[in-house]
């Protein structure tokens, strides 16, 4: 396995070779890990589209149901939306984000409402 160094997060180490039993090394290495590799993950923001029909109070619901915004919170976040068109639900990693855009659709479609949930990269 290739092993990239992207400083200072993951300095390696060189380690000697194996010996070959008469004392010779045989010439191999391992590259060895110092630091333990932690990865930030890609994060995605959900937002909610305005439109002209889906009532207040229903993206109010959808903001308390499916991205834990208290009634404040929601409504504030909604009335953004109203005003400027998009606004940001919650940042998620990709698989949270798209559960919870498929959450949304699928939950204004049931209600007959226009509604529309997208993610976009971070
Ligand atoms: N514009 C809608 C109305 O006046 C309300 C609304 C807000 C719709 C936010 C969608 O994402 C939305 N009833």
């Amino acid at each position: 396995m290739v092993l990239r160094t992207r400083t200072p997060t993951s300095k390696v180490r060189l380690q000697a070779g194996d010996d070959d039993g008469v004392g010779n090394d045989r010439g191999t290495s391992v590259i060895t890990r110092t630091k333990p590799k932690t990865k930030r993950p890609n994060l995605y923001r959900v937002l909610l589209l305005n439109d002209d029909y889906t009532p207040m109070e229903f993206v109010i619901h959808v903001l308390e149901r499916f991205f834990q915004k208290d009634r404040e919170a929601a409504t504030r976040i909604m009335l953004h939306v109203h005003k400027h068109g998009v606004g940001e639900c919650g940042v998620y990693t990709y698989e949270v984000a798209e559960t919870k855009v498929t959450q949304v659709m699928d939950f204004a479609r049931q209600h007959q409402h226009p509604l529309q949930c997208v993610m976009e990269k971070n």
